[in-house]
């Protein structure tokens, strides 16, 4: 992005030296891990190549960081090979007869400007899509510009990854607090008691829950007397931590979150402490769960009812405890109600936004605390999509609906996409649909450093340059922490020859959706920062409240424009300098002499100052809540007695991350592998065998994976985890594709979503299973699926 970036170690320290017995010189240098939610701090070892260039030899825990303290897992122990990955993109992919060459920058927004720009013209800005993937929660342009993108394409098009993953928290936070990214998260290191319903951060390492060495706060917790419970259709390395092992039928948890409740109003167990005044609609939870008994959701959920009385009794009877859900409790068929019924639980405990309980992080880039104030509150459905007709959820459509944007003849229909850092031909399901879609495009560009499923299929790809040369921020992650903690590495190593900062490239794309392709991508943060400073000086609460935003605009510091807006994000954020208002408050020449980050201290209550609902308390029985309440009182009926077919549940290994990590030869093998798990019991009466072929069938598709027989999942259940399925002709990771894998979503046809929140429901879903080879039938007790195509069946490519 610019030249001055090569004095910015991010440490200071520049400890030059040489490399142990390599005669390399090398130095160290700062730079936090990008790979997962805990964003620990890393000492990288940069060592010099020859030609001038230099790459990551090694990386461990930073022991200085302010809030990781050391701590490392293996994915950023390999962060040098990540970074250094052969196979990532150099330079930009332009589409020419059919086949995706190598151009330079200039030659690839001239294709955009191009293409984008045609579809464009039409006039009609539904025409374009845009696609969020997971990354740009872990860079500072994914952070930064997107908002920019979705306003200058006016498209009501956008999908994003949050709609296969924690928009069932959104919008159960939506409606509890006004503001769908009020989301409290635990306090493990206070808490006596931790519930944690369908998560595994000993794999994970955390989500929605941003928590350095998860597993050593875990074990912790249990060192000083506190007790661990893990609801969990699957014994996890989670659930083997744990004082108490709850294997849930997958789905089944709203249902038990449900009795718990009902448990703690018929028990007289309710006690909501000190944030009784800021709750209103108690009486009415209370009503909505009097027919929830134990002994009616028991069959359904696989939970019997003394052990949903124990919970609840566990859980008021802790001195300070948290409920904790993650994907098991938001991918599934009632997503939203689980998610909601998880604070509901903290809230009638006296648990929510109290120390050791779940608490509202405050951020040092988040909006600085105002008085409390009633708000608008949370809507959803202000728009449905054109197909099926699913509410707008937060702006977005759901992610399981592109395809069908894509191929559905008729006015409105989506004929460009521009996707960033996404992969959703394996992260959503129905893949050889979108494939298909994909295919059919006029125009689509991808912002990825990888030609995979996905970008295979773009006209233009962009590619972003390596970690390693790119600043760490975590605009995202430092509001779901638990600890206020503010820390910044700037690039490691200078963006070498004909590399683009993913800044940079993010923002002509920004002018290229504007109709102003040509223009100077700086302009892009001067009209931000121009736009944030005539907002805040008019606004009479603010500390700059009447001074001369051109004055304010030359007070800013920072290297470009990406540091002049973190420095005004900081200065009017809540520990912010406000300008010379709070002398010792933060600025970013402050942060910089704090290489390993600074600490800003435990999370603190924040009741009433947070909410933003109409009636300025937290709405424990909103009324989308209360409507679906009776789906789920339908499912009841139709759950109870024996489990028919077996349902699948996804997994994650600590050595992969979702569908991009299976080209680092490091990180394959140690059990990250993709498989099957069966029951001994499912294996017997189902004929598989270890290291058998299995065959899977759902709704979308079908898949032929290996076995592995484990007494780990439940009878009934089967476990396949995702992000595999990398035999795709046209990509360039040929590690991942020498041991592809298999998509696991090809199993679903996209229809399976979680109503509120447009969800897809990517576990607990319905397969036949069966040897390789077999029939599918209706012995698997399924109702039999329709099959739309087979396992390796490759979609059309035009490379
Ligand atoms: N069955 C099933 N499906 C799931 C899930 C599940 O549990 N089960 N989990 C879901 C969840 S929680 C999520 S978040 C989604 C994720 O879904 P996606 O976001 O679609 O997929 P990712 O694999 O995270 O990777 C996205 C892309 O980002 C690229 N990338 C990596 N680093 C960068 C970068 O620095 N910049 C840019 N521009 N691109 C980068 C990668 O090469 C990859 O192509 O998958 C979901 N899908
Ligand atoms: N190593 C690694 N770390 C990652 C990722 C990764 O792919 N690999 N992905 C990152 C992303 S994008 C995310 S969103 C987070 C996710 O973070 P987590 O949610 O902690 O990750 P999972 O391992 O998917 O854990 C979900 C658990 O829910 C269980 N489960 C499935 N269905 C049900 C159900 O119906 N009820 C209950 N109670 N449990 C159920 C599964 O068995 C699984 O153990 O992880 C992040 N960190
Ligand atoms: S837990 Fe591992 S992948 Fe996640 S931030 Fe820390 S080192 Fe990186
Ligand atoms: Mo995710």
């Amino acid at each position: 992005m610019s030249e001055s970036v090569s004095t910015a170690t991010g440490t200071g320290t520049g400890a030059a030296g040489m490399g142990p017995g390599d005669g390399e010189r090398t130095r160290a240098a700062l730079r936090i891990c990008p790979l997962c939610e805990a964003t620990c701090g890393l000492t990288v070892t940069v060592a010099a190549v020859g030609d001038g260039q230099e790459r990551i030899t090694a990386a461990r825990g930073d022991r200085d960081d302010v809030f990781s303290r050391g701590y490392v897992c293996p994915k950023g122990a390999l962060f040098g090979e990540l970074d250094g990955d052969p196979h990532r993109l150099a330079r930009p992919l332009v589409r020419r007869d059919g086949a995706l060459r190598e151009a330079s920058w200039e030659e690839a927004f001239a294709a955009v400007a191009e293409g984008l720009g045609g579809v464009l013209a039409a006039g009609d800005p539904r025409a374009v899509a845009l696609f969020l993937g997971n990354p740009n929660v872990h860079t500072v342009a994914g952070a930064l510009y997107p908002p920019l993108l979705i306003k200058a394409l006016r498209t009501p098009n956008l999908f994003t990854a949050s709609t296969l993953d924690q928009m069932p928290k959104h919008v159960s936070c939506g409606l509890l607090y006004g503001d769908p990214s009020a989301i409290p998260v635990p306090d493990p290191d206070r808490a006596d008691h931790l519930l944690v319903v369908g998560a595994n951060p000993v794999e994970s390492n955390g989500s929605l829950c941003t928590a350095p060495d998860f597993p050593g706060r875990l074990r912790a917790l249990r060192k000083r007397g506190g007790t661990l419970t893990v609801v969990d259709p699957r014994r996890t390395r989670t659930a083997r931590l744990a004082d108490r092992h709850v294997a849930v039928r997958p789905g089944g948890d709203a249902l038990l979150l449900m009795a718990m409740v009902q448990v703690l109003f018929a028990e007289d167990l309710v006690d909501p402490g000190a944030a009784a005044p800021h709750l209103s609609g108690v009486e009415d939870v209370a009503r909505l769960a009097a027919d929830f008994t134990p002994e009616a959701v028991a069959d359904a959920c696989g939970v019997e009812p003394d052990v949903v009385r124990a919970l609840a009794r566990e859980l008021a009877a802790a001195e300070r405890a948290a409920v904790y859900g993650r994907i098991g409790s938001t991918a599934v068929e009632f997503g939203t109600l689980t998610s909601w019924l998880v604070d509901v639980l903290n809230a009638l405990t006296g648990n929510l936004d109290r120390a050791g309980g779940v608490l509202f992080p405050l951020s040092a880039t988040a909006r600085a605390p105002r008085p409390p104030a009633a708000g608008r509150g949370f809507v959803t459905g202000r728009r449905h999509s054109r197909v099926s007709g699913y509410p707008e959820v937060k702006g977005e459509f759901p992610a399981a609906a592109l395809a069908e944007e894509i191929d559905t003849p008729g006015e409105g229909r989506v004929r460009a996409l521009v996707c960033v850092a996404g992969n959703p031909v394996l992260s959503a399901p129905n893949g050889d649909r979108l494939e298909r879609a994909l295919a059919g495009l006029d125009f689509m560009v991808s912002v990825d450093p990888y030609l995979n499923e996905t970008s295979r299929h773009a006209h233009v790809v962009l590619p972003p340059p390596r970690p390693s040369r790119s600043p760490h921020f975590d605009f995202s992650l430092n509001g779901l922490a638990v600890r206020n903690q503010v820390r910044l590495t700037r690039p490691v190593i200078p963006l070498g020859e004909g590399e683009m900062g993913e800044g940079e490239i993010l923002a002509r794309l920004v002018l290229c959706a504007s109709g102003a392709p040509g223009g100077d991508p700086s302009s892009v943060d001067a009209a931000v920062i121009e736009r944030t400073l005539a907002a805040a000086v008019a606004d009479s609460r603010s500390p700059v409240h009447g001074r001369e935003p051109a004055e304010l605009a030359g007070l800013l510091t920072g290297e470009d424009g990406v540091e002049r807006r973190l420095d005004l994000m900081l200065r009017l954020g809540p520990y912010g300098d406000g300008f010379g208002a709070n002398p010792d408050g933060l600025t970013l020449a402050r942060l910089l002499t704090h290489p390993h980050g600074v600490d800003l201290g435990p999370l603190r209550p924040r009741l009433p100052e947070v909410l933003r609902t109409p009636s300025g308390t937290v709405e424990l029985c909103p009324e989308p809540i209360v409507a679906d309440v009776s789906r789920l009182r339908r499912s009841l009926a139709e759950r109870r007695g024996p489990a028919g077919a077996p349902v699948l549940v996804g997994r994650r290994h600590l050595r992969s991350n979702n569908s991009w990590m299976h080209n680092i030869p490091g990180l394959r093998g140690g059990g990250n592998r993709c498989t099957l798990h069966v029951h001994p019991d499912d294996a017997a009466r189902l004929g598989l065998f270890e290291g058998g072929l299995a065959r899977v069938v759902g709704a979308g598709g079908e898949v032929e994976v290996p076995v592995e027989v484990t007494d780990a999942v439940l009878p009934g259940v089967v476990s396949l985890p995702h992000g595999w399925g990398h035999d795709r002709p046209g990509t360039r990771t040929p590690v991942a594709a020498a041991d592809p894998g298999v998509n696991v979503n090809q199993l679903l046809d996209g229809r399976l979503l979680d109503p509120l929140s447009g969800t897809a429901v990517l576990n607990g879903f319905p397969v036949e299973v069966m040897p390789a080879g077999a029939p599918a039938g209706p012995s698997g007790g399924a109702a039999r699926p329709h099959v739309t195509h087979g396992t390796r069946r490759p979609a059309d490519t035009s490379n």
